[in-house]
């Protein structure tokens, strides 16, 4: 009831504006891969350039308490797909389960309200044996770029896919590892570049109908399978950009200059979308889909954590994989043109589960209660009222982790402990106050117990 009087309050000193027009907005999720909150300019970042994601935050709204609802690539996804946390969705780690026909994607409700669709990047929802799973079976017409995202750790792979065909690119992997994986001594097709020209066609070529684009690039991730020995540290990139002379290692380069293209993909969207004259009505979503990363620097000799090289944790507890804040506070900034005040900050807490009913709801397609995600359409609008979550939940069965947000209590579960945080004064969460708050344990623990539905949907192994 607080946070509802507060909202309405809120919505009262915010000046009137236009309702949408008629016609529903056109919608473009840029969705990075591993990206850290702390990485961003407009989230306090200095070394690192990323003018277009701050001129996005300069032109919208800037959210400070937005969490993806898991720790790593797959779940995330999942619960951005379906609106369903992962207690519920049928990932709760990466690759232990796929999409089944009976799922209803985000893709499949913007497609039934008329939308043009499409995927460029980064699937990680399917297995390869389960057609049911694949973009093209979950709502999307159009689909370019990687089932697996084992596949899509690879910047310069043999193949790449189109629908549901295989497309030969020009680069050669001698000794190709599996789904695709492997290092490339021939490198001629950059898959970012192939992104790009197939993300800018779609949206060209469907400019005058409303539109979905899902742009899951796999920048900046690593290429995991070759980060031991090749000389950029797995940090794929054409060129060092404005890094080139910097005093750095040359993966800590290359990662820099992964978030500057990151950073150019976003600024070569929204010039499209100026040029082609759909920039007032089209919403474009920037976000990050887990925190920085747990890995080390693969320089010999250096202990230092890569998520650790630009602050990419802002000072957060943990990784990427973890579900203290560091793995799962994201950047998220929403730019609805006419909407969202620009400027603006909103310190709402939501979570990837929300962001299927806020689009499915401004698609015009409102998704069903039953899902865990709540739209905030009216924390964009600053119209109406909007009643946060009772609390938020997150389960990673494979590397055992919890966690349970309810206002200012926060517990964490790692293997068999406990912890308990109070993130008002400490949200760092550095001392535990399982032992000074029993009652607080125990009502957070039923919370993790009771929204553990995985008894429902049996989780399958590959
Ligand atoms: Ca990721």
């Amino acid at each position: 009831m607080r946070v509802l009087l507060l909202l309405a309050l809120t919505a009262c000193a915010v000046p009137s504006r236009p309702l949408a027009p008629t016609t529903p907005p056109n919608v473009v999720v840029l969705l990075a891969d591993d990206l850290g909150i702390g990485e961003v300019g407009a989230y306090g970042q200095r070394e690192l350039l990323t003018p277009n994601m701050d001129q996005l935050a300069r032109d919208g709204m800037r959210f400070t308490e937005f969490r993806s609802s898991a720790a790593v690539c797959g779940p995330a996804r999942c619960s951005f797909m379906t609106g369903y946390h992962n207690g519920r969705c049928r990932l709760d780690d990466n690759d232990n389960d796929y999409l089944r026909a009976a799922d209803v994607t985000l893709a499949e409700r913007f497609k039934g309200a008329g939308y043009a669709t499409a995927l460029v990047g980064k699937w990680g929802l399917s297995w390869e044996s389960e057609p049911e799973s694949w973009p093209q079976a979950q709502g999307f017409d159009t689909f370019f770029g990687y089932r697996d995202q084992v596949h899509a750790h690879n910047f310069f792979p043999e193949y790449i896919l189109r629908g549901t065909d295989s497309v030969r690119l020009r680069n050669v992997v001698p000794a190709p590892r599996g789904m695709g994986s492997g290092m490339a001594t021939t490198r001629l097709d950059y898959v970012p570049d192939l992104m790009r020209a197939e993300a800018h066609a779609f949206i060209t070529a469907n400019a005058a109908r409303p539109f979905f684009l899902f742009y899951a690039t796999n920048l900046p991730h690593i290429h995991n399978e070759t980060r031991t020995v090749a000389p950029d540290g797995g940090f794929e990139v054409t060129d060092l950009g404005p890094y080139a002379s910097k005093d750095w290692s040359l993966p800590k380069k290359s990662y820099a200059a992964q978030v500057h293209r990151l950073d150019q993909e976003l600024g070569a969207l929204r010039a499209l979308l100026g040029s082609l004259q759909i920039d007032d009505r089209t919403i474009v979503i920037f976000l990050s889909d887990n925190g920085a990363t747990f890995l080390r620097d693969p320089t010999p000799g250096s202990t230092a954590i890569i998520g650790d090289w630009f602050n990419g944790t802002a000072g957060y507890r943990g990784y990427k994989g973890d579900l203290y804040d560091g793995g799962v506070r994201v950047p998220a900034i929403v730019h609805w043109p006419g909407v969202t005040r620009g400027g603006s900050t909103s310190d709402v807490r939501l979570d990837f589960t929300d962001l299927h009913a806020t689009l499915a709801q401004i698609a015009g397609a409102p998704a069903p209660s039953t899902i865990d995600g709540r739209s905030f359409v009216p924390v964009l609008t600053g119209r109406g009222s909007f009643a946060l979550r009772p609390y938020q939940v997150w389960y990673s069965p494979d590397r055992r982790q919890s966690a349970v947000l309810e206002g200012r209590w926060k517990a964490v579960w790692m293997r068999d402990t406990m912890r308990v945080f109070d993130l008002e004064r400490d949200p760092g969460e550095r001392t535990d106050l399982r032992a000074r708050e029993p009652g607080v344990a125990a009502r957070l623990d039923s919370i993790r117990v009771r929204e553990d539905l995985r008894v429902v949907h049996p989780v399958r192994r590959r």
